[in-house]
């Protein structure tokens, strides 16, 4: 396989004008014909012309009018060559054929569930027609589309509807123009029975736009969420940002089979329908959620990532941090914003941390690829939702949106780097921060350590602080980064004290503002060690470092258990409570992992349970902060905190400290259970949602006691929930044990739902990440399930990547685990190596694991890199873990 570096990137030879499609879909195959307007990007030159193309059977090559002979062109599996075209602008014409019925890819057009879709990102068209596949070349395209009329009634394609109508034998047509220039992978074309739900936005200029959501005609009742989610994210980018919807039209289409979680194609968005579709009955308070998220990320990307698109796939994270930036915003502002932001440290610490400490660690910007599919990563979108995030910090809210202005003003219909996107924002902030560049091409989490002290004679409060980032695969050597350290500090009553001056290489900066007072500054933190000092400080402060998680940085300080419990009862911080507390619960965790190993009996810590008791009896908290505080950090974090990891242990200390919090606080969290019960209809607003969240994790506490009463409780939530959330909450409350009761419930849930895909599809998630001990044999058993497709991603994700969430299970000292998904894969690798390649993926930090575990991960790595015919995708990430 040809690995593709961002060092060789050259400029193209020629660019494209107009684009005309045709598309008359056929039951065996589709003769795709192209018309393309071709220009050399030096007039006068006339280089030979070089398309991608894949799987592609060629009929016809003709340049302007004129047909090719065989030598005039080259034919590779994977490239057309145009041998001399003529110079100047000319027409390009190619007939191709494809199979769409054949393609279990799911990427490139394919058919399925009976009706025909797209999915170009990244580099898929080429699996459609000839073409130059880079997102550098941006045309206007149409679309003419025929199909039977009754088989195919709805033919969509982007941008506007110019033409449609009845043809013979029962077909039909439609024309579709495309008014903006686009790259290729926007390009979308959808066909079949579908109906959709109507709306209309009035932008903010006054323009109306006709919005539709399609599915398949039962589930359009299920679409009022995500119809109200899209018409608050067009209000909000034109409230936040002044970025106004551009078309007269603005689609959804929510396509079963699909690798993603969906895609943004210019006024044609595909999604996956588990984030359009939803009822209080069948989706969860966290389904609701993610459709808010995920149609606002789509929408948003008509202008990060559309209008202004990426030159080059490894500026990737240009259009998709900046978006994931944008919908975390948007959903700030829709909800909790401490909540959000919560979630989303904790998707960094979980996900993002142990990649970037493994064999797969890139930047932000990656310096190389395979297969780009395999860069779509938690670096490129969250890491790089983060480095957006540092812009803001720095520049404050309004030189954010200055940048933002600027980055619009200039590129606008055009396809540039992360540096131009840097430049907008020194440039409107006349600012000077080069070094801040290094966040996009210096992979790993850098290390920040702090040590403060007090001076009481002088009044100051010094902090030293240091920078290490580790060696990650091809950089051993790190240079120091650029970080913004948003620090404030705290009385003995624990209010903030006003910050006024520090010191800071040798000069003395005010820090008040017009006279006003400020609580939190922000430090420029570049250089492998600094001292910030401040002065006028009249009594020992307790810090409150790295306030709303200012930079994804490792935090190593010199706070105290007992400066920590302080935080927790007082910041003002509200991002910085939690993490007080998760501080201490990594702590705690970590230790007792220690004691397990060393045999030593499991004790938990008093201060640690008052802690807890105070946040769960505090009702001054919000709900949802309070069901978040009193979560032990994931399993991925802790793990990712050890030298070896060591699952069996991470797995016994968190069922013995869950099992101890329950039973000291069995009497609150009946109290929380009892209080927080509703009778009203679901409703999706933060106050419900809190409400909610925090019942379900009392529930989950006290269904880990096992006793008959509790049991009772947990049983009698179950049977009277009357909507998803509750009722899958108390499921899965129920199926950490065991035993008939959890059995006869499975049984019943699958019995109330198995009409439904997208709850079967919980269902068996729920089961695949069980630690019940020897649950292989069961996920085995699942997999014959009339219920489960190993050709439908979703069932995949469910199944198969719920089942590598499980430390016990996928971890099994016997190898059991391992070779399941080993085997797995390979079949997978055959049918979708999109997917295949997401499986693959659980073995990668198998070097972190014990020898014995080594031992067994490697080798199924070498069974699956010793197959013939492997895909691209699978053979990258296997072959890069294995290194
Ligand atoms: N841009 C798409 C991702 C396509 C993934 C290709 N393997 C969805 C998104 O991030 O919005
Ligand atoms: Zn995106």
């Amino acid at each position: 396989p040809r690995e593709i570096f961002l060092k060789d990137y050259k400029m193209p030879d020629y660019y494209f004008d107009t684009v005309d499609l045709k598309f008359p879909l056929g039951e065996e195959c589709t003769i795709v014909s192209s018309k393309i307007t071709v220009f050399p990007r030096i007039e006068g030159s006339s280089p030979p012309l070089v398309l991608d193309g894949q799987d592609l059977k060629l009929i016809s090559i003709q340049l302007n009018g004129k047909a090719l002979k065989e030598n005039d062109y080259d034919l590779g599996p994977r490239r057309l060559t145009i041998h001399s075209p003529p110079s100047g602008k000319f027409i390009l014409e190619i007939v191709n054929e494809i199979h769409p019925q054949k393609n279990t890819s799911l990427k490139g057009f394919y058919k399925s569930s009976g009706n025909f879709c797209t999915h170009c990102e990244a580099e898929g068209f080429r699996k459609i027609t000839f073409y130059q596949d880079r997102p550098d070349i941006m045309a206007k395209y149409t679309c003419h589309i025929e199909a039977d009329k009754s088989l195919y009634p709805v033919l969509l394609s982007n941008g506007n509807l110019i033409e449609q109508g009845d043809l013979e034998n029962g077909k039909h047509y439609a024309i579709w123009e495309d008014p903006y220039k686009k790259p290729s992978y926007l390009f979308a074309l959808v066909a079949g029975q579908l109906q959709s739900r109507d709306d209309t936005f009035i932008t903010c200029s006054g323009r109306n736009v006709a919005l539709r959501i399609w599915t398949p005609a039962e589930d359009v009742p299920k679409t009022v969420h995500a119809m109200y989610s899209l018409k608050a994210a067009m209000k909000w980018d034109e409230d936040v940002f002044g970025l106004e919807y551009d078309l007269d039209l603005f689609n959804i289409v929510a396509f079963p089979d699909a690798n993603m979680g969906a895609m943004e194609n210019k006024s044609l968005n595909i999604f996956n329908p588990k984030v359009v579709l939803a009822s209080p009955e069948t989706a969860t308070d966290a389904d609701y959620s993610a459709i808010l998220d995920v149609i606002g990320h789509e929408y948003f990307h008509n202008w990060t990532g559309n209008r202004v698109t990426c030159r080059d796939w490894f500026q990737l994270s240009l259009k998709e941090g900046l978006t994931v930036f944008r919908n975390q915003e948007f959903s700030s502002d829709m909800g909790s914003r401490t909540v959000i932001r919560i979630a989303d440290v904790s998707k960094l610490r979980n996900d993002q941390f142990p990649q970037d400490a493994g064999p797969m660690a890139h930047p932000v910007r990656p310096h190389s690829y395979i297969k780009m599919d395999n860069f779509y990563t938690v670096q490129v979108y969250h890491k790089g939702a983060e480095v957006v995030r540092m812009y803001k910090t720095l520049l404050g809210s309004q030189g954010f949106r200055k940048g933002m202005d600027l980055y619009f003003k200039r590129h606008d219909g055009q396809a540039v780097t992360c540096e131009d996107f840097f430049a907008a924002m020194r440039d409107a902030n006349d600012v000077d921060f080069a070094h801040f560049l290094l966040w996009y091409s210096q992979a790993g989490t850098p290390i920040i350590k702090v040590n403060s002290s007090y001076n009481p004679e002088a009044h100051t409060f010094s902090l030293k602080i240091s920078q290490e980032i580790p060696p990650t695969p091809g950089q051993p050597v790190k240079e120091s980064m650029f970080i913004p350290l948003a620090v404030g500090l705290l009385d003995s009553k624990g209010k903030d004290i006003p910050l006024s001056t520090i010191y800071h290489g040798g000069t003395l900066q005010s820090i008040s503002r017009d006279g006003q007072p400020v609580y939190t500054t922000v430090f420029r933190f570049t250089k492998k060690e600094e001292e910030f000092v401040f002065s006028d400080v009249f009594e020992r402060p307790v810090p409150s470092l790295l306030r709303g998680y200012s930079a994804p940085v490792r935090l190593e300080s010199d706070l105290t258990d007992s400066d920590l419990f302080f935080l927790l009862a007082n910041d003002s911080d509200e991002f910085n409570r939690w993490e007080a507390g998760q501080i201490l619960a990594r702590k705690l965790m970590l230790s007792l992992v220690d004691d397990f190993q060393h045999n030593k009996p499991l004790v938990l810590n008093k201060k640690f349970m008052d802690g807890f008791k105070s946040i769960l009896s505090d009702s001054s908290l919000d709900k949802e902060f309070v069901a978040k505080a009193i979560t032990l950090p994931g399993d991925g974090e802790v793990m990712d905190m050890m030298e070896v990891a060591d699952p069996d242990a991470v797995h016994a200390v968190r069922t013995f400290i869950w099992k101890q919090l329950a039973s000291e606080l069995r009497a609150e969290f009946l109290s929380t259970l009892k209080d927080n019960r509703s009778s009203e209809e679901y409703v999706f607003d933060h106050p419900n949602m809190a409400r909610r969240a925090l019942k379900n994790i009392a529930l989950a506490y006290l269904a880990c006691l096992e006793d008959p009463e509790t049991a009772n409780i947990v049983l009698h939530e179950y049977n009277t929930a009357t909507n998803m959330t509750e009722q899958f909450a108390a499921l899965a409350a129920i199926s950490q044990n065991p035993g008939k009761t959890r059995d006869d419930v499975l049984a019943d849930f699958y019995g109330k739902w198995q009409h439904d895909h997208l709850v079967v599809n919980k269902w068996f998630a729920l089961q695949a990440v069980s630690d019940i001990p020897g649950n292989v044999e069961n996920v085995k058993k699942l997999l014959t399930h009339p219920a489960f497709d190993m050709r439908s991603p979703n069932k995949v994700y469910s199944l198969i990547r719920g089942f590598c969430g499980s430390l016990v299970n996928f971890h099994a000292k016997d190898g059991s685990g391992y070779k399941f998904v080993g085997e797995i894969v390979l079949q997978l690798d055959k049918i979708n190596p999109q997917v295949a390649s997401q499986m693959v993926s659980a073995f990668s930090r198998w070097k972190h694991y014990d020898e014995n575990r080594q031992k067994l991960a490697k080798a199924q790595l070498e069974l699956i890199m010793s197959a013939n015919g492997l895909s691209e995708d699978v053979y990258e990430i296997a072959s890069k873990s294995l290194a």
